[in-house]
């Protein structure tokens, strides 16, 4: 496999430096036990938060110049995607002003306001605009189903969604066989609403960047994990 391009790289040894990715065991929304967990609740320290927003702002002009992707509004899912995305804004803003000192963000509430300015939308408002989601971690993709959900019932057009971490994980059986190969959340979500997702790591970079930043032993279980769980596309 090839090395990780620098950006990537950077992010990697930031995240497990940070401890916001962590190796032991890990019970997944899946129910799924995990060797590792990627907590982007963690990035709260200022060096951690220009880390990420930093590395989302890169994967996102690497999408745009490569003609896959096209936006006006980042969007953050409540709640861990809202200092994500207006992260991400500010860093695309001051690495190339001129393409993207015009672009906005803007995030949704987990409770309806009916007062004030009421509402479900806090930011830029979604209707005719194409919009980019920006969150955390892939893993069977029930949270960007609810924020695509969301953005189209506000007249929004989701253009694609970028994530810190797709674990390229199959998604969970509906007999609960976990042993039979299976297709991914990423690859589904693709499918189904026919837009570009992309993550700045997959679990292969993890592996690729983990050897030399985590113990042989944490290396070996994730690996395992990957051989038991990775899906076929
Ligand atoms: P889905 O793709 O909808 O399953 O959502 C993934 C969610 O799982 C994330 O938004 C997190 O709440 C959580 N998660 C992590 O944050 N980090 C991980 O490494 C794994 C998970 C997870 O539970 O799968």
């Amino acid at each position: 496999m090839a090395a990780l391009s620098p950006y990537k790289a950077d992010f990697l040894k930031a995240s497990i430096d940070g401890g916001v990715l962590k190796f032991g065991s890990f019970e997944l929304k899946s129910k799924r036990i995990s060797p590792y967990f990627f907590n982007a609740g963690d990035f709260y320290r200022a060096d951690l938060l220009q880390a990420i927003s930093t590395a989302y702002a890169k994967c996102i002009i690497e999408a745009h110049k490569s003609g896959q992707l096209d936006f006006d509004i980042v969007f953050g899912p409540a709640y861990k995607g809202i200092p994500l995305a207006t992260a991400a804004t500010d860093k695309l803003a001051q690495l190339d002003p001129e393409t993207y000192g015009k672009i906005c963000y803007s995030f949704d509430r987990k409770e309806a306001k009916d007062h004030g300015e009421g509402g479900n939308i806090v930011g830029a408002p979604l209707k005719g605009k194409r919009i980019l989601i920006v969150d955390d971690v892939i893993t069977a993709g029930t949270a960007k189903r609810e924020a695509i959900a969301k953005i189209e019932k506000e007249g929004g057009i989701v253009a694609g969604i970028v994530v810190a971490l797709d674990r390229m994980e199959k998604l969970p059986a509906a007999d609960g066989d976990d042993s039979k190969p299976g297709p991914s959340a990423m690859g589904e979500l693709r499918k189904e609403y026919g837009i570009p997702i992309f993550a700045i790591l997959t679990l292969d970079d993890i592996i690729e960047g983990m050897r030399g930043l985590a113990s042989p032993g944490d290396v070996k279980k994730t690996e395992e994990y990957r051989a038991k769980y990775k899906a076929t596309d």
